[in-house]
């Protein structure tokens, strides 16, 4: 290459890395995860999204809850078909269990102040003007254009009987005709994007100039469709423009095109679980990532530019188009305005706060630690209240994790169901030769390995031990411990995360540990570069430091790699389970990676005891 051009060449260089390339910018292979599609993930996978509360996870999919699982309190609702339910979640539950019984009109209650919604002026069934008419008068009335977006356009088709949502929310309509339309009002409407019908989402009359227009609709019928090159194909079959993928809005309907990102475009921001959301839910009250970090740093974020006005026109739940038009923007906007429905989203909202609540992952004090494991620091009392020892006859053979109720985590490996009589679990334990006034010696009632656990390979390299309660009691009471929290999606964490590990395992050059020590490693991703062959990417975690200065090691086994999350909850992501040698960086620690095993364990300990969210 001649000088003067590999000078320019650099300068090239130069300025594309300085600036920090915008999601926009990256093509769309880069944007979106094209091994993760293969998931087929949607708005019901719940191993990447918060199920609705009238729904339940069960194996990665959010099923539908029957209705007595239901919390009981809350007002009675009259749904569209005339049937009456005693709170809102009880028709969303029977509604997902039968969701043609929406399009019956067998009930008797009336549907006061709610709308029946139509399509006009369309050139065929699927599009047309959307207009809506109150159940119980004659008057008809229209959508504002500036209300109306993607979200509320999806809700209406799939209200009208298009299942696949919307096409476009642009199209052009004829009004034609001798129908006369009021042109000085239109209804602005606001929905979340969950709900099943327009009556759900919020409704208020606005006298207006009508200069933007009302909305109109295009729904999506498979058999109109040609998909192209350039399209993204949905998980339900739809086909959108490829450039709407990861951009926040749901333009799939199934949300499947936001669900396997590197980055989004447009106003959009990315969880760490590879979801985009909207930039609107962040700090808006209701945590939307699984990761929790949209309503993280919420105070900083206030003090920030242009943040306040935008966050309390959303609490109001002041529609975007409208909260430009009270800057002066956009249009004259600012008669009277009449709320005819609230919509249902504080509804959803309530029950979702009436929900049962774990309690796991969060220490009781709260006094900073001072820093065996190899080149760990040891800790003090309080330090990690969900490690436990594993004692056979005399000796501390291996670790466990307290995740709640009379349940300890360990690995398979550490462990025989026929020597549960001879096994101790000893809580709050620091050193095993003069042990603390705060230790629990408990026995062991039975102990559960892994059915697919394969000595030879070290896959599934889990086990519960259920203790024996005291005699007389109802609960296995372990007042110095503190339950870990199971992990319920292999989404919470990703490589590169920095993590904790804990044990009185071998110390620096095989020295025998006595008092329990901690470290931090890293995840680490791609690990069967290391481990050639033997390493199970869905079953299994690595985890170390870059000079490996620190790793687990013989006597670590069956004990802790915990992970906190963003909101400084802790969660038990691996278990010690092998590695070749110990504290060489070219073979890292391998954990089993526990949220892999969350069914496993719900199964045997009982839903509601590992069960976070999504019960
Ligand atoms: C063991 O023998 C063992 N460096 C545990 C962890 C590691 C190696 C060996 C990882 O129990």
């Amino acid at each position: 290459m001649k000088l003067a051009h590999l000078s320019l060449f650099l300068l090239a260089l130069h300025l594309s890395s300085s600036r920090s390339p915008s999601a926009s910018d990256l093509p769309q292979e880069e944007l979106v995860d094209q091994k993760c599609l293969l998931q087929k993930y949607t708005h019901r996978s719940c191993n990447k999204v918060f199920c609705q509360p009238w729904q339940r996870c069960i194996e990665g999919t959010c099923i539908c809850k029957l209705p007595y699982q239901c919390p009981r309190a809350g007002t009675p609702v009259c749904a569209m078909n005339g049937r009456s339910y005693p709170t809102y979640c009880h028709q969303k539950s029977f509604e997902c269990l039968h969701p043609e019984i929406k399009f019956s009109h067998n009930g008797t209650c009336a549907a006061e102040g709610k709308f029946n919604v139509s399509l006009i002026y369309g050139r065929t069934k699927t599009e047309g003007l959307v207009q809506v008419k109150l159940v119980d008068q004659d008057e008809r009335m229209f959508i504002c254009k500036n209300s109306w977006s993607m979200a509320e356009a999806n809700v209406a088709c799939v209200d009208l009987g298009f299942p696949l949502g919307v096409r476009d929310i642009q199209g052009s309509f004829n009004i034609s005709g001798n129908l006369h339309i009021n042109d000085t009002e239109c209804l602005h409407v606001h929905c979340r994007g969950v709900e099943t019908s327009l009556a759900e989402c919020a409704f208020t009359k606005r006298r207006t100039e009508l200069s933007n227009g009302l909305a109109g609709v295009v729904c999506y019928k498979q058999d109109a469709d040609f998909p192209t090159s350039l399209s993204f194909q949905c998980v339900n079959g739809k086909h959108i423009p490829q450039e709407k993928a990861c951009n926040g809005v749901n333009d799939c309907g199934d949300q499947s095109d936001e669900l396997c990102c590197k980055g989004c475009r447009g106003n959009a921001s990315l969880c760490k679980s590879g979801v985009c959301i909207p930039d609107q839910y962040k700090c808006n009250g209701e945590v939307d990532c699984i990761t929790g970090e949209d309503e993280s740093r919420c105070e900083e974020r206030k003090k920030g530019k242009g943040y306040k006005k935008e966050n309390e026109d959303r609490q109001q739940n002041i529609p975007k188009g409208l909260a430009r038009s009270a800057q002066g923007e956009a249009e004259i906007e600012t008669e009277e305005t009449e709320m005819l429905t609230p919509g249902m989203d504080n509804e959803r909202k309530r029950i979702k706060s009436l929900l049962p609540k774990l309690s796991c992952g969060v220490k009781r004090n709260t006094h900073t630690r001072r820093k065996r494991v190899i080149g760990g620091k040891p800790a003090n009392v309080g330090d990690y209240p969900w490690q436990v020892a594993i004692k056979d006859g005399q000796r501390i053979t291996c670790g466990g994790i307290y995740i709640g109720g009379c349940w300890i985590l360990t690995a398979a490996h550490c462990v025989r169901p026929s020597r549960a009589h001879s096994y101790q679990v000893w809580t709050a334990l620091l050193d095993w030769l003069k042990p603390n006034s705060q230790l629990g010696i408990q026995t062991v009632k039975r102990v559960i390995v892994h059915e697919k656990y394969n000595g030879a390979t070290f896959q599934n390299d889990i086990a519960l031990i259920e203790m024996k309660m005291h005699t007389g009691k109802k609960e296995c009471e372990l007042p110095n411990s503190v339950p870990a929290c199971v992990p319920w999606s292999p989404y919470l964490f990703q490589p590169n995360d920095r993590c904790i590990i804990s044990g009185w395992g071998r110390g620096k050059d095989n020295q025998k540990v006595y008092s329990l020590r901690w470290g931090e490693v890293d995840l680490i991703g791609n690990c069967s570069q290391f481990y050639p062959d033997r390493y199970y990417e869905k079953e299994m975690q690595c985890a170390g430091t870059r000079d490996g200065s620190i790793d687990a090691c013989k006597g670590d086994s069956g004990g802790p790699l915990v992970c906190e999350d963003i909101n400084n909850v802790t969660y038990v992501w691996g278990i010690v389970s092998w590695g070749e040698n110990c504290g060489k960086p070219e073979f890292p620690g391998v954990y089993t990676r526990v949220a892999n095993y969350f069914d496993w364990i719900s199964y045997h300990v009982g839903r509601s005891l590992v069960s976070q969210h999504n019960v």
